[in-house]
């Protein structure tokens, strides 16, 4: 972890990469709706958003699962892009139920520039970065050459790791935003 603290803000912006995920609903909006809330804040821009992906459920049995990934441009702290990211996901219906159990809305926080982060409520590069092919192949499509500053791989090279079989381009993409 470098010196900075993940409560300050930073002076220029930061290349951050998210996850999006969901399996309640119609999740091909609801990731389309979290995009703008995340565009309209005035230290967020949205830069790249991946294809969808649809892919069986890690965890207990529930519906299959909509995945797909971002890149924003913040001067927001991570402690602070966490807090939009957990209002965003409330805002658009999100309720915490059961672990790993079926949800409208998941926004995980994959990057956030070259950061190592071990907090009591923050974890990057995210803990299940490197094992999840519905988190791997749509970061692929945006990011490939991004090193992951803990395993020091590219998300390419990260990617021929893990088992892809199971994971398909989504029929429903809803219009590309932004
Ligand atoms: N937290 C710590 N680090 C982070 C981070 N890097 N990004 C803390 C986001 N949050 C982070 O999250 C609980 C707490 O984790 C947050 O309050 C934050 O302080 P949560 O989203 O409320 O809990 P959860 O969803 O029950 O657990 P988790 O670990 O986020 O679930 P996962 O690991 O995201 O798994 N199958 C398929 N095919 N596709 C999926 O997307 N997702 C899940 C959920 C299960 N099965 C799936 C998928
Ligand atoms: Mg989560």
């Amino acid at each position: 972890m470098t010196g900075i603290s993940i409560d300050v803000p930073v002076d220029s912006p930061v290349s951050v990469a998210i996850a999006l995920g969901g399996n309640l609903n119609n999740p091909a909006e609801t990731f389309n709706n979290a995009l703008t809330r995340l565009n309209d804040h005035p230290k967020i821009t949205v830069a790249a958003r991946s294809p969808w992906y649809s892919s069986p459920p890690m965890g207990p049995p529930q519906p299959d699962y909509l995945n797909g990934c971002a890149l924003l441009e913040t001067s927001l702290s991570p402690n602070e892009l966490l807090q939009v990211l957990l209002e965003t996901e409330t805002g658009l219906g999100r309720v915490r139920e059961v672990h790993w159990g079926p949800r409208t809305l998941d926004l995980d926080l994959l990057l956030y520039g070259d950061r190592l982060i071990e907090s009591d409520h923050l974890t990057v590069p995210h803990p299940g970065l490197g094992d999840r092919a519905f988190v791997l192949q749509p970061l692929t499509d945006i990011a490939p050459d991004w090193v992951d500053p803990r395993s020091h791989k590219t998300i390419q090279q990260l990617l021929q790791t893990v088992d892809c079989s199971q994971i398909q381009l989504a029929v429903n993409q809803n219009p590309p935003t932004p």
